[in-house]
């Protein structure tokens, strides 16, 4: 049934719709089924994200019509379909009345995800009104109180040098809390890998007490401040509460020192909300985890990891993972810099809308996937500069010194790319990170060629 008399305006103009403050918009990638005219299917889209099925129904009355969705835009050459959703569609919470991320998702990639007539359809953008985007958490905690922490300057505090406990899983209490030891004697963060919780031969009330007692032990003998992103992902929202309580309960006068990692692709709207709203004073770590189901360059639906970035900080996280850019080992590419800029920035342009933020904190990019020191370099220049959180598991790990001196040599990296120096150059005065060329030989030889005769190396 074609509904596009109801469910389409295509004289609606996007600028009055913007000024008009009453619409949340969204652009979609969209292919019809086969047989299916363009205008039919995006309508179709509309009516099953909003008030409508596939066929009329009798007890629709005047107000309903006045919440339909509308498509308002429509480029078939190029795929493209643009949607105006009433902000009165989606739900509030009844407890503050304020906004909810799973209702947006439930309706803009909802039920239009299986439906028949529908080939593709991906959402490449969306652009909230600021009545609406004053209804979202936002972030409560933001790179400039880790900044603080550090003892740094709260703005463009620089590089927060970074890793992943590794192996991924399989280490017992006592050699996870002493890499974590080694790690910090050269470096600020580190986090749980996204699986590792309470396993059964990692007991979280065993292994966070001597986390805590290797950060103590650290930062005496450094004489810095250390940072902790501790994993509360748990199906069950008191679980969540429980691991995180412990945690806190745990590092006690070091509490502050202590980030909130949730899984929240796989976890959902849910349990990032729940680390947002129960521990406003955490740094909130968010992993996308699982994302490239839908977000990787070759699927077809769902939404891509813009979308996904910019969902993030209207829920309140202090960080999201926004890959590497091209420069690590996860699908991406240079062009993702606009992810970050969405996120950082108060005012921002993505792919079909621009953004105001009004304000609200920013989420910190937070760089990880296959990173070291030799491929910082040109991810700081691409991204145009270094506030950003990256953790380099086997860039820390796989160093051929020790942890310390691949965390050293990761913000040697960002000291050598900030001051303008030649990487070669730079490495003939700091061992740690000329050390990283013999640790990782193969990144060597594609970014630095004919780095083992400038530097002596002749192994
Ligand atoms: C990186 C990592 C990260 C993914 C996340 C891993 O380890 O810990 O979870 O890279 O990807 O498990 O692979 P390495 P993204 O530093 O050892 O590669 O940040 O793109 O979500
Ligand atoms: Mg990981």
């Amino acid at each position: 049934m074609d509904q596009s008399n109801r469910y389409a305006d295509l004289s609606l103009n996007e600028e009055d719709l913007i000024k008009g403050d009453k619409h949340v918009l969204v652009a979609y990638h969209m292919e019809p089924a086969t047989g299916y005219g363009y205008l039919e299917v995006a309508a179709h889209i509309a009516a099953e994200s909003s008030t409508g099925t596939n066929v009329e129904v009798s007890t629709t009355d005047d107000f309903t019509k006045g919440v339909d969705a509308l498509v308002y835009f429509i480029d078939e050459a190029k795929g493209v379909m643009k949607v105006a959703y009433p902000n009165d569609l989606f739900d509030r919470n009844l407890t503050d009345g304020r906004a909810m991320l799973v209702s947006f998702l439930t309706l803009a990639i909802g039920n239009n995800q299986g439906m028949g007539d529908v080939k593709n359809l991906q959402m490449q953008d969306f652009y909230v009104p600021w009545s609406m985007l004053r209804q979202y958490d936002g972030p409560a905690k933001d790179i400039s109180d880790l900044w603080d922490i550090l003892g740094r300057p709260r703005v463009n505090g620089g590089y927060i040098a970074g890793t992943i406990i590794k192996p991924k899983l399989g280490l017992r209490p006592e050699p996870f809390a002493h890499a974590a030891y080694q790690f910090w004697l050269g470096g600020d963060f580190i986090k749980n890998d996204e699986p590792q919780g309470n396993q059964v031969f990692c007991p979280t009330k065993k292994v966070i007490p001597l986390v805590y007692d290797a950060m103590k032990r650290a930062m005496d003998e450094t004489g810095q401040a250390k940072l902790f992103s501790a994993n509360i992902t748990a199906d069950d929202h008191y679980e969540m509460l429980a691991r995180a309580d412990y945690i806190l309960e745990t590092f006690g006068p070091d509490a502050n020192k202590v980030a909130f990692l949730v899984d929240g692709y796989v976890g959902g709207p849910g349990m990032i909300t729940t680390a947002r709203r129960q521990y406003p004073g955490q740094y909130l770590h968010y992993h996308r985890a699982g994302h490239g189901a839908i977000t990787s360059p070759s699927a077809k639906r769902g939404y891509t990891a813009f979308v996904l970035s910019k969902m993030s900080r209207l829920q309140g996280a202090s960080g999201i993972h926004v890959g590497t850019m091209g420069y690590g080992k996860m699908e991406g590419g240079k062009d993702d810099r606009n992810i970050a800029y969405m996120i950082e920035r108060d005012s921002a342009d993505g792919p079909y809308y621009h953004q105001e933020w009004h304000g609200m904190k920013p989420t910190t990019p937070i760089i990880s996937g296959g990173m070291n020191a030799l491929r910082l370099p040109g991810f700081f220049e691409n991204l145009g500069h270094g506030n950003v959180i990256n953790t380099s598991g086997g860039g820390s790990y796989g160093h051929i010194d020790s942890p310390a001196a691949g965390a050293i040599s990761l913000r040697q990296s960002y000291e050598c790319w900030k001051s303008g120096a030649d990487p070669i150059q730079f490495a003939k005065e700091h061992k740690e990170f000329a050390r990283a060329f013999e640790s990782f030989p193969k990144d060597a030889d594609k970014i630095f060629p004919g780095w083992r005769e400038k530097l002596g190396v002749h192994k």
